[in-house]
């Protein structure tokens, strides 16, 4: 089949490349989705110029320009809702009814830093040298480097691109070249919702040309980065010498706590949402389930059939519940780390195995692993992957303290019916995010999202808090 190359969005003008990539079906390992071209070093750099040159003009301009083209942004998505939709699905694998929910949701982004565009606010007031005053404003930043992984192909570049733009910052978006699809329709309705050229620019490319480019930039102001701990902290550790700001959104082994005292079947509708759902593929996703030892026998056994009647399968079929692994690098890591749980001694109680379909596809059956330790690789590291472990405690004492012995602190959650217990969770669970009885994973866009240790790097994103990135704050001191 012929494929019209999808080029890349460098200051106002398609521009191909002789590098290109096959955007190709996890699901269905003969659809290609499409081909994409593969920015270079050089077109990178032409990006990161032509944003350098809009933003002087962009971060001036009246904010309800702003806000009107982010509006118009956030209405075209949301009237696409459903072909974006079925795009994300066939592109990343999460289930249909799942990839429209996360379109919605990046429609809702635009729509809100829209509004915010409007909302940008600073104080005065009497300086301590009479007959002068201090005003406080927010600035844009210049240009943004915005770096995003594929396991929410458009939501999470909508969490980055509407705030940059919104205080009048210009972005060059390098999204996962694993999922440019959601990436290109994106650039291609911001192309068309009244930015002028070089206010965003999209570079599809690998990390080592492209991504690298951003990052060491001098015109590059400052980077959202969300992916992997080891390429976060690369990234984090190289815009710090250069002094940009920084922000990194990076892994995550977050600890679901289930008390004695938990609904027993909302505990475990909570633990598989947050486990397995988008096939255990993101950062917040529940992967070790800590359970007091009153509830634990009842929580595996019922939770184990649950698992097990999961529908996996194509991820446009109306049916599936867990779609495919997004490639193969991800499913052969995946089966590593059940190999690994199997050999450290922890037991398999269902799934791990790979699922045979019609069609060619990453499949696997969720796994579920009983008897394991916190000290166990697959409860330290991060498998990214359909997979959790369940860890057996005594009390709430030594469940908060395992929920807390881990490198990462991005979620937690805890099911329980007790004040007392959800109240200390909140206070001492040392995370950005805590969820009570609700799953780890699934935020609101109006809340400020980010976490701790080895998970996050820098100010927040999403909602308000989003400002504290994409904006810097300026000190006038003023005498009439
Ligand atoms: C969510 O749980 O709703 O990469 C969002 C990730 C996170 C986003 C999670 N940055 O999985």
């Amino acid at each position: 089949m012929n494929f019209e190359l999808k080029k890349n969005y460098i200051d106002g003008e398609w521009i191909g490349s002789s590098q290109t990539i096959n955007n190709v079906s996890p699901s269905d390992l003969d659809d290609v989705v499409g081909v994409y071209a593969l920015a270079t070093t050089s077109q990178a750099e032409v990006a990161i110029d032509a944003a350098y040159r809009a933003f002087p003009h962009w971060s001036t301009v009246s904010p309800e320009v702003r806000a009107d083209a982010l509006d118009r942004v956030g209405s075209e998505i949301f009237a696409r809702r459903d072909e974006l939709g079925t795009l994300l699905a066939r592109e990343e694998g999460k289930p249909k009814a799942e990839a429209i929910g996360e379109v919605i949701r990046a429609a809702r982004l635009f729509k809100f830093f829209a509004g915010e565009a409007l909302r940008v606010s600073g104080e005065a007031f009497p300086s301590i040298r009479a007959g002068s005053e201090v005003v406080i404003s927010r600035v844009a930043e210049g240009v943004v480097g915005i770096i995003t992984p594929w396991n929410f192909p458009i939501a999470i570049p909508a969490w980055k691109i509407a705030p940059a733009l919104a205080y009048g910052n210009t972005v060059v978006f390098k999204p996962s070249e694993f999922v440019p699809g959601c990436a290109w329709e994106l650039a291609s309705i911001i192309s068309r919702a009244g930015f002028p050229p070089g206010v965003f620019n999209l570079v599809v490319g690998t990390g080592a040309e492209v991504g690298s480019t951003i990052v060491t930039s001098e015109k590059v102001r400052a980077v959202s980065f969300t992916g992997s701990t080891k390429t976060g902290r690369q990234i984090a550790a190289q815009c710090v010498i250069r002094g940009a700001k920084v922000q990194t959104e990076m892994g995550g082994k977050n600890p679901l706590v289930i008390l004695d005292d938990a609904n027993l079947d909302e505990a475990v509708e909570v633990a598989i949402n947050g486990a397995f759902y988008s096939t255990g593929q993101r950062c917040t996703a529940s992967s070790r389930l800590i359970v007091t030892k009153g509830i634990h026998d009842r929580f595996v056994e019922l939770l184990s059939d649950r698992v097990q009647q999961l529908r996996v399968g194509h991820a446009l079929e109306a049916e599936t519940q867990i779609g495919p692994v997004v490639n193969e690098m991800q499913y052969e890591q995946d089966l590593e780390y059940v190999r690994i749980g199997i050999s450290e001694g922890a037991s398999l109680i269902c799934g791990g195995k790979p699922v045979v379909q019609p069609k060619r596809g990453y499949y696997l059956a969720p796994a579920l692993f009983a008897n394991s330790k916190n000290s166990m690789r697959i409860n330290r590291e991060e498998i990214f992957g359909p997979i959790a472990g369940v860890i057996q405690v005594t009390d709430y004492e030594e469940a908060l303290h395992v929920a807390n012995d881990t490198d990462f602190g991005l979620s937690s959650g805890i099911c329980t019916t007790s004040l007392k217990y959800s109240s200390d969770f909140r206070l001492r669970s040392k995370v950005g995010m805590v969820m009570v009885n609700l799953p780890t994973a699934g935020v609101d866009y109006n809340a400020p999202f980010g976490g701790s240790k080895g998970s996050s790097y820098g100010a927040r994103e999403q909602g308000i808090y989003a400002r504290e990135f994409y904006t810097s704050i300026r000190t006038a001191y003023i005498k009439g």
